[in-house]
Order: C-alpha cells, then sequence, then structure tokens
C-alpha cells in the first residue's frame, strides 16, 4: 500500500513535468491518483499487446512509444513497470536490465536453457546439441541437457559425457512420469526455456512436468503446419511450483551465420570445458584444432574432454573461422 502511494506521487510528477513543458496535463482526464504503477513480468507479446504479470493479475498492456524511439523490444520475460488506469487498462513503461536474452525464441531473463535431445526417434545428434549449448554460453544463459525416450535406449554413454563437460544432465522420458520427478524439482521458481529439434519431446515433457501445459504433441503439431508454428511468439507459463516454462517451436537449421554470429576468438569459450585450459597451448593464436602443443587435444587425448565435444568443436571452427569481428 505505502509502496503505491508512493509511485502514485511518482506519477503526479511527472505529469507536473509534462505540464510546465507543454502547459497540459497529459493525465489531467484521468485521474492520475487512481493510476497503479506496477512491477510484472511480461508473459507474452502478441499483436503489439504486451500481457504482463503483476500482483497475480494479467494486464493488457500497449506499449509506450518510447520503446520505439529506442530501438528497444520488450519480450517474454522481461520485467516491467506498468502503469494500470482504473478500467484496468495497462501501458508499458519500463523495463529493468536483462540479466541475459536469445534472440531465438525472443525472450529475456532466462535462469536455464534446456537443450533437449532424445536418445532415439530420432536419433541423437552430437553437433546440434554442442551448438545450442554454446548458444546458451555465449548469451550467458545456463544451459542444462535434458536427455529424453530413455524408454528406447540407454542413456548412459550421453550422460556420462555431458556431466563430466560440466553440466547438469537429466535422463528422462515422456513415458515414464516418475523419470520427470527430479527435472520437475529442478526447474521450479526458475524461468527455462526447452529448445531442440522438432520430435524429440519437448511439449510431450513440458505436458508431463505440468498437465495444465497440454501442449499440442506429435501428430497435432505436425498437422498444424511448420508455418503456424515458428511464428508463433514466445509465452511463459507458470508453472505449479514457481517459476515459468517456454516452449519452444523446434527450428529447420543451425545455421550460425543467421541465428547469431560466435566468433572464432570467442568459440572455446563457449565448451566449458576448455576454458581452464585455455592460455596453455604452446601458440597463443592456437585454434584448438590441430596444433602441436595443444593443451585442448592433449586433454582429448589424455581422455579429460569427450572427443564428441571436440568434434562438434571443430565443425563450429570449421563454420565460423573466416568470420572476421571487423565485418
Ligand atoms: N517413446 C517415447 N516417445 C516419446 C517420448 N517423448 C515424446 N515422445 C513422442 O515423440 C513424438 C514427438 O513429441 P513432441 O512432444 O511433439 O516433440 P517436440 O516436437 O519436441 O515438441 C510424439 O509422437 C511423442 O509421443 C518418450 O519419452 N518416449
Ligand atoms: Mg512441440
Ligand atoms: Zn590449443
Amino acid at each position: 500500500m505505502a509502496q503505491q502511494r508512493k509511485d502514485t506521487g511518482r506519477m503526479k510528477d511527472k505529469a507536473d513535468e509534462k505540464l510546465n513543458t507543454n502547459g497540459l496535463s497529459p493525465y489531467a482526464a484521468k485521474a492520475p491518483e487512481d493510476t497503479r504503477i506496477l512491477h510484472g513480468i511480461i508473459r507474452k507479446c502478441i499483436g503489439g499487446f504486451y500481457y504482463v504479470e503483476a500482483a497475480d493479475t494479467v494486464y493488457e498492456c500497449r506499449a509506450r512509444g518510447i520503446f520505439r524511439n529506442q530501438g528497444l523490444t520488450p519480450v517474454a520475460g522481461d520485467r516491467a513497470v506498468i502503469s494500470v488506469l482504473p478500467d484496468g487498462k495497462g501501458s508499458l513503461d519500463r523495463i529493468e536490465e536483462r540479466k541475459n536474452s536469445l534472440v531465438r525464441p525472443p525472450v529475456a531473463n532466462l535462469d536455464y536453457l534446456a537443450v533437449v535431445v532424445s536418445m532415439a526417434e530420432p536419433a541423437p545428434s552430437p553437433l546440434v546439441v554442442d551448438k545450442m549449448l554454446a548458444l546458451a554460453e555465449w548469451n550467458h544463459v545456463e544451459p542444462i541437457v535434458v536427455i529424453n525416450k530413455i524408454d528406447l535406449q540407454d542413456p548412459v554413454e550421453w550422460v556420462r559425457i555431458y556431466r563430466r563437460a560440466g553440466f547438469e544432465v537429466f535422463s528422462v522420458s515422456a513415458r515414464l512420469d516418475k523419470s520427470v520427478e527430479p527435472l520437475r524439482c529442478f526447474l521450479g521458481g526458475k524461468v527455462t526455456a526447452f529448445t531442440g529439434n522438432s520430435g524429440v519431446g519437448k511439449s510431450s515433457l513440458l505436458n508431463v512436468i505440468d498437465p495444465r501445459f497440454s501442449l499440442e504433441t506429435g501428430a497435432i503439431s505436425q498437422k498444424l503446419g511448420r508455418g503456424r508454428h515458428t511464428t508463433r511468439s514466445a509465452e511463459l507459463f507458470p508453472l505449479e511450483n514457481g517459476g515459468y516454462i517456454v516452449d519452444t517451436p523446434g527450428f529447420a537449421s543451425l545455421d550460425l551465420e543467421r541465428i547469431q554470429r560466435i566468433y572464432k576468438e570467442e568459440l572455446p569459450y563457449c565448451f566449458r570445458e576448455f576454458v581452464p585450459l585455455l592460455g596453455q597451448c604452446r601458440f597463443t593464436s592456437c585454434s584448438h584444432t590441430k596444433e602441436a602443443g595443444c593443451a585442448v587435444l592433449e586433454a582429448v587425448t589424455e581422455g579429460k574432454i569427450s572427443p564428441q565435444r571436440h568434434e562438434s568443436y571443430k565443425a563450429m571452427y570449421d563454420e565460423v573461422k573466416d568470420w572476421k569481428t571487423w565485418q
């Protein structure tokens, strides 16, 4: 209550400011005393409206012109300050500085990016997984690895590789509710986006994590067609045990050029198990792909770094090696 009164006061000051400059208060007809200033989180953006959850209510808000002027696009996950008029209409006034953000899906302030991979149907692609993990690292989002469909294939080797590399790993099956329990607990109170190839079971898993989701899975989502599915904007779904989940549509390609440029100088830092070794190679310009005296290659030989991870690194290095930071 005290907070509200204070904020209303600030609003009035703002109105007075305007009054001094153009002689007309923009709030004159809107009873500023009744405008409530609230802090919340953007749940989704649709058709120019922002749906902001604040004080247990979701308000439909229009963004102020200031965002367009600043070239800033608020996205789901943004912490927002809104003002709500007595009729319930809201305006998105400001967003807080972001802790991190992703371009695909457009979402901000993630605690985790859950990279989902299936042990079979479709068979797992190490390169796809490692690219997604690297993109998360590059964007300062903590990645976790979720290995699904363990009812079809033993995940032990994958679990070993990714735990060893330093990731939190969950092996689950959307067909075995109990297997999902540790993951469900882990996600409580956090904001997590799920990503991974189409068909790995993202939507199925989310439906197990929280049955209220009732997301379309498998055949149904295929039938709706790629167009509709991929253009859908990101949305934060609240979890029963606190926090939010973002289900993202599957992607067609993981072309770094189109998604996000990671330069060759930055790439080794996107493989977390390489980081402690960087600076220990014989040559300062070491690309960690073939050089003599490379500390990363030595670690691969000694079995400290997984060859599967290093193969992905080399493939990504090939993709980015000709990009120049000044281009
Ligand atoms: N055997 C098995 N099938 C699964 C599992 N999880 C999902 N599926 C199936 O895999 C297909 C794709 O699942 P879906 O959730 O739509 O994948 P998404 O594209 O990643 O959202 C569907 O036919 C699901 O029934 C699992 O753990 N085990
Ligand atoms: Mg899906
Ligand atoms: Zn090296």
